[in-house]
Formats: structure tokens, sequence, C-alpha cells
């Protein structure tokens, strides 16, 4: 437990964190002198440098990930939050820049830079390009088809509506699946939907998506379904 993870900056340089003494320590990999040492909350854990696992770290910032952070935060409730610490790393002393309250020390977290991922994400599912079987490219195409006890809900999610959003006469002992499909097409706005007693999960509909839920009801009654991503459906 005392010094525990070790990083790299690409520059001839080495970091370990040190757990007991909650500190960093920079030391050269030429002849493994210490060169620097800064204080960190207690207790750091893991560290990173933004591709420090790597042949060519970007050398630029450094995080301390701390746990267990004491006398740094307010009580605000049963629990409290953990630190991290953001560091300069251009200099030859490093230099804290941040601290934010995060998740307790994430292991082997990792950083890049963004435009890594800025440029190639997808923004958007094309409505066209969904071939989900159960899809409703349209509101004017929204239809409930009853084939026995089984019952498929083709439905719309827009801002701020589901379509249909009245449904009746379903059964107890009826299987129903909901397909919907979310028409959005800004990358930005997913919808969610689950239904009052659902006891499988809810769903997460992303631009231009179909995702179906299954909804077995066990006894007569309204049952109300509603957006879990917040557009007020
Ligand atoms: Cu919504």
């Amino acid at each position: 437990l005392g010094p525990l993870h070790t990083e790299f900056d690409g520059k001839g340089y080495a970091y370990t964190s040190v757990f007991t003494s909650s500190e960093i320590v920079k030391f050269s990999l030429k002849d493994f002198k210490v060169v620097d040492r800064i204080p960190t909350y207690y207790s750091i854990g893991h560290l990173l440098i933004p591709g420090g696992d790597t042949e060519k770290p970007y050398g630029k910032y450094m995080i301390a990930l701390n746990k267990i952070t004491k006398d740094r935060y307010l009580p605000t409730g049963p629990e409290l939050t953990q630190s991290a610490q953001l560091y300069d790393i251009t200099g030859d002393k490093m230099k804290l820049l941040l601290d934010f309250p995060t998740t307790g020390e994430p292991h082997y977290a990792q950083a890049i830079p963004a435009e890594l991922i800025r440029e190639r994400q997808l923004k958007t599912y094309g409505l066209t390009e969904n071939t989900d079987p159960y899809a409703t490219r349209s509101e004017k195409d929204v239809k409930v088809e009853r084939k026995g006890t089984t019952v498929h809900v083709y439905m719309t999610a827009i801002r701020s509506h589901f379509l249909p959003d009245n449904i009746e006469g379903i059964e107890v002992g009826d299987s129903v699946f909901f397909h919907v499909t979310n028409l959005e097409q800004d990358w930005d706005v997913p919808h969610g939907f689950a239904m009052l007693g659902a006891q499988n999960a809810e769903l997460l509909i992303m631009p231009g998506q179909t995702r179906t839920l299954t909804w077995q009801p066990v006894r007569a009654g309204i049952y109300p379904f509603y957006c879990t991503d917040f557009c007020s459906a």
C-alpha cells in the first residue's frame, strides 16, 4: 500500500501514486532519482495521464483518482462524494489546476483527446436506415395489432408525446409488445419508455432507433406509461 500505480509522460518521467503518504512522486527514468512530489487528498489510488499507458502519452495533464476522500466535502447526505484532482505536468514542477467531486477512484481509467472521438461519433440513427421490422417511420403509421393474446403496439416518440398515447382493450393474460420508434433526428434527443408494473426494464431509445418492451398486465386497471428521458411525454 505504499507506492501504488505508475503512469508515464513520454518525456522521460514516471509518476507514482503513494497511498500511505497521499502524494504523487515524479522521478526520472534515466537515473530513477525523484525530481518532484506533490500532495493529493487523502487518499490517492490510481492516477492517469491521457495516453499514459501507451507508447506515446499526451503528457500534458495528470489526474489523481482519490478515494475515502476525507476533510474535503460538506456533509450533504448519507454518503460523501470522492474527489479527483487535475494537475498540469508540462513544467518541471507538477501544478494543481482543479479538484472536483466524482466517483471513488475509477480503476485503470484512461483519457484521450476529445477530437479522437468527436469526428468519428455516430450522431444520428437515420430513420431511413432503420431496418428494425417493428419500426414506425411516421406518426400516421402508428397502430395496435392484436393476434390472439399477443398485442403489438407500433408506437412513436417525439418531444413531448407518444402515439398512440391512449390504448384500450388490453386484458389480463395478454402479452403486449411496445415497439417504440424515436422519430427525432437530432443526435442528442433520446427518449425513454417505461410502463408502470413492467417487471423487466425500461427503454432508452436513441434518435431514429426502434426498441421493444414487453409487458404483461397482472390485474385490470389504468396503467400509465411515460418517457424516462424526461421530455415530459
Ligand atoms: Cu421523451
